[in-house]
């Protein structure tokens, strides 16, 4: 299992984690963003994203296949729901709305299989993401998934040392937008800024990777030299509707935003 592993073995080895989002149920789509590089996961969004849990499968052994970690995000933090992920064979299982360490705890049980924790055995497709046999999967998968909670809200970042210090729990990943919405504060300003960086600073202490989504390579590269682990850089409907702007407003000559014109 542990050459697939290209997230976990890149942070393990102290390279930053950088993935996408994926919101569009497509391996075709997925397979040619990474096809040209540098991305080591990507994240298959079943809570915004136009993905359910019957696109796992195809989603995660496409990614797998293509050298990066598929981490599925399911659309709540449920047992079944995670259940499902991890069997479609996902590297990782990333959680919304984390707002407690009773919440992480519950979380990392559902990850793992007892005696650890609940999850149910029937691991018929998960090796196929991972380069092994059926028999080889669950011995090598608790220790090597990882569990990745999003730190999201007032409450989350006011327990996050706690939720840091829970035993299984390898992420924290802050939700910027929830965040602010959550907070009721300006996203970017200075209520926001000071809660990302005590999550940030809460990640390290407790020696967890710290993470945050980002919506352009500007503001990826501005978390990593904040000292950010790993980030997302853009999702994909984000660059596709932005690139068709772009070309549609050079069509008519006009500046980007503006070329909503039909001559
Ligand atoms: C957020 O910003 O709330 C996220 O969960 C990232 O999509
Ligand atoms: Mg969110």
């Amino acid at each position: 299992m542990k050459n697939a592993l290209q997230l976990k073995n890149a942070l393990e080895a102290k390279q930053k984690g950088v993935g996408f989002w994926l919101t569009f149920p497509s391996a075709p789509l997925v397979k040619t963003v990474l096809n040209g590089g540098g991305f080591n996961w990507v994240l298959v969004d079943a809570e915004h994203g136009q993905i359910s849990d019957g696109d796992y499968y195809n989603l995660v052994t496409a990614i797998a296949a293509s050298g990066a970690s598929p981490i599925i995000r399911p659309p709540n933090a449920e047992e079944w729901m995670i259940k499902r992920a991890l069997d479609a064979g996902a590297h990782g299982i990333m959680t919304p709305m984390c707002h407690t360490a009773a919440d992480a705890k519950k979380i990392v049980a559902w990850n793992k299989y007892p005696p650890k924790g609940t999850r149910g055995f029937g691991p018929m497709f998960s090796s196929h993401a991972f380069g092994i046999t059926e028999p080889e999967y669950p011995g090598a998968a608790d220790d090597n998934l990882l569990v990745i909670v999003q730190i999201e809200s007032r409450q989350g970042v006011e327990n996050v040392e706690e939720i840091a210090a829970v035993d299984g729990i390898d992420v924290l990943f802050i939700g910027p937008y929830d965040l602010s919405k959550f907070m009721n504060v300006e996203f970017g300003g200075k209520e926001h800024e000071d809660a990302i960086a005590k999550v940030l600073a809460a990640a390290h202490s407790a020696g967890k990777t710290a993470a945050i989504f980002c919506s352009s390579g500007a503001q990826a590269k501005k978390r990593l030299d904040q000292g950010f682990d790993m980030v997302s850089i853009a999702t994909d409907v984000g660059c596709i509707a932005a690139e068709f702007e772009r070309q549609l407003a050079d069509t008519h000559g006009v500046e980007m935003g503006k070329g909503r014109k039909v001559y």
